[in-house]
C-alpha cells in the first residue's frame, strides 16, 4: 500500500562512472567466487556451458538479459524491507522505496492495470496469497484439471492449496482441439457456487476467451482471476488477449518466463482489490521481500516497454506455428492439434512409442531440452507421462527464427523416430550444438 507521495527519481550513487563501474563490479564479484568456492564456480561455469551449446525448448523457461542479472546480483539482497513504499517496518528505505515504486509503476503501465503487488516470491505464493486474501478454508474455486493444462497451485490434490480449499476442475475437449465448453462450464458454476472462476495455464497451447470466463463469474457473483505466468511477455506486447480487457479482478503472473525477467510474481488487480492482496502477501504469506529481485523486475518490466520486445513476442508466435508445423508433417500428434501461444504438448506413445521419460533423455543426449509432460487425463504416472512439453521463448531470446524451428522440428522427429541409431544421435548432437554457437545466449558472463 502506498501511504505517501514517492520520488521515484533515480538516487545519485557513488558510481561516478556508470559505464565502466558496473563491469568491474563483475568481474570482481566472480573473481572472487572462482577463487573462494571453485565447486560452486564451477558448477555455475558448466550451467553457462550447459545453456549455451543446447536448445532450450522448456517453455517456461528462458535467458534473462545481462541487465537482469546485474540487479538480481546486485547488494539490495542485503537489504530487508517489510512493508510497501513509504510504509515499512525498518530503517534505510530511501532506494528500496524508489526501486519498489518504479517496478510497481512500470508494472502498470505494461498490463494496464490498476494495481501492482511486485513482492510474491514466485508463482506459488502468488497465487496462494490470492486464495488466501479472498477464501476461507473449504471454499470453492473453479480451475482447470492440471492434466489438460491447469498448474499445480490450481488445485491439484497434492498441493496444500487442493487440501485447503475445494476446486472443482474443470477440462478441456480433446477431440475439438482443446476448446472448453462453456456452457458446461456455467452449469457447473451454478452447481458449485465458486468464490474464484480461476483461469490460467502451464500445458495448454491455445488462448482463452476471457470474456465467456468473465460471463460464468456473473452470472455466480465470483471474482475472476487469470494466471497468464506461461503467456505474460506474450499478453504485455498485446500479441495475446490481455484478461483486464475483458473486466478480470486478479491477473497474475511470473516474470521468468515469456516476460524474460529474474525469478519472481507480478499480482496485478483492480484497485478495489488492492488493500487485500497487498495484505495477504505481506504481513499475510511473507516477511521481507526480495528487494534484488524486484530491481531485477523493474529492469525486465523497462524492457517490456520498449518496441523490441513486442517484436521478440511476435517472432515467438511465428517460431511456434513453424515449429509445431514442421512436427505435425513429420508425424508428431500434438494434444491440441496445433498452438495458439508459445508452446506445443507431443502426445510421443501415440507419435513415437516412447514414454515422456524416454523422449525427454533422448533429446537430451541431443542437446535439445524439453520437458515430459501428461497429457489431458493420461492414464500414464506423471514422472512416465504420455507427453513432452516444447515451447519457443528462449529459442527466441538467442535470434532463433523461421528456418531454425523447421531445423529443430526435423530434429526432434527424427531423434524420437531412429532411439537406437547411435550414429544419428551423434550427427545430430553435433548439428545442434553447431547451430547453437551461432546464437549467443544474452547475459552469459564467464564463458
Ligand atoms: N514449472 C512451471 C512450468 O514449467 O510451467 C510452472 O510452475
Amino acid at each position: 500500500m502506498v501511504t505517501k507521495k514517492q520520488n521515484t527519481s533515480i538516487p545519485k550513487t557513488s558510481l561516478q562512472n556508470p559505464k565502466s563501474a558496473p563491469k568491474q563490479f563483475i568481474d570482481r564479484n566472480w573473481k572472487s567466487l572462482k577463487k573462494n568456492d571453485p565447486e560452486v564456480f564451477g558448477a555455475i561455469s558448466g550451467e553457462e556451458q550447459r545453456e549455451r551449446k543446447g536448445i532450450e525448448l522448456i517453455p517456461s523457461e528462458n535467458y534473462t538479459y545481462a541487465e537482469v542479472l546485474a540487479a538480481n546480483g546486485s547488494i539490495f539482497t542485503n537489504k530487508y524491507s517489510e512493508g510497501y513504499p513509504g510504509k515499512r517496518y525498518y530503517g534505510g528505505q530511501e532506494y528500496t522505496d524508489c526501486i519498489e515504486t518504479i517496478a510497481i509503476e512500470r508494472a502498470k503501465k505494461v498490463f494496464r492495470c490498476e494495481h501492482a503487488n511486485v513482492q510474491a516470491l514466485s508463482g506459488s505464493p502468488m497465487n496462494q496469497a490470492v486464495y488466501l486474501a479472498f477464501l476461507k478454508p473449504g471454499d470453492t474455486i473453479l480451475g482447470m484439471d492440471l492434466s489438460h493444462g491447469g498448474h499445480l497451485t490450481h488445485g491439484a490434490v497434492v498441493s496444500h492449496m487442493g487440501a485447503l480449499f475445494n476446486f472443482v476442475r474443470y477440462k478441456t475437449d480433446p477431440e475439438n482441439s482443446g476448446q472448453i465448453d462453456f456452457d458446461a462450464l456455467m452449469k457447473t458454476a451454478k452447481r458449485t457456487k465458486p468464490k474464484i472462476v480461476l483461469c490460467g495455464y502451464t500445458s495448454y497451447p491455445r488462448d482463452y476467451r476471457y470474456e465467456d470466463f468473465k460471463r460464468v463469474a456473473d452470472a455466480v457473483g465470483a471474482i475472476t482471476m487469470a494466471d497468464i505466468s506461461h503467456i505474460g511477455g506474450l499478453v504485455a506486447t498485446g500479441v495475446m488477449s490481455n484478461p483486464f480487457d475483458s473486466g478480470f479482478d486478479i491477473v497474475t503472473t511470473t516474470t521468468h518466463k515469456s516476460l524474460r525477467g529474474p525469478r519472481g510474481a507480478l499480482i496485478m488487480c483492480k484497485s478495489q482489490y488492492a488493500g487485500r492482496i497487498d495484505k495477504s502477501v505481506f504481513p499475510g504469506l511473507q516477511g521481507g521481500p526480495h528487494m534484488q529481485t524486484i530491481a531485477a523486475i523493474a529492469v525486465t518490466l523497462g524492457k517490456a516497454l520498449q518496441p523490441q520486445f513486442r517484436d521478440y513476442a511476435v517472432q515467438i508466435l511465428k517460431n511456434a506455428k513453424v515449429l509445431a508445423e514442421t512436427l505435425m508433417k513429420n508425424g508428431a500428434k500434438l494434444i491440441t492439434n496445433g498452438t495458439d501461444n508459445h508452446m506445443m504438448v507431443i502426445d510421443t506413445v501415440k507419435s513415437f512409442n516412447l514414454d515422456g521419460k524416454q523422449a525427454e533423455a533422448i533429446l537430451d543426449a541431443v542437446s535439445i531440452t524439453t520437458n515430459k509432460q501428461i497429457i489431458p487425463d493420461d492414464p500414464n504416472p506423471p514422472l512416465k507421462p504420455s507427453g513432452i512439453r516444447l515451447g519457443t521463448p528462449a529459442a527466441t531470446t538467442r535470434g532463433m527464427k523461421e528456418p531454425e524451428m523447421v531445423k529443430i522440428g526435423n530434429w526432434i522427429s527424427r531423434t524420437l523416430a531412429g532411439t537406437q541409431d547411435e550414429k544419428l544421435l551423434r550427427a545430430t548432437k553435433k548439428e545442434v550444438e553447431k547451430l547453437c554457437l551461432k546464437f549467443p545466449v544474452p547475459g552469459l558472463i564467464l564463458s
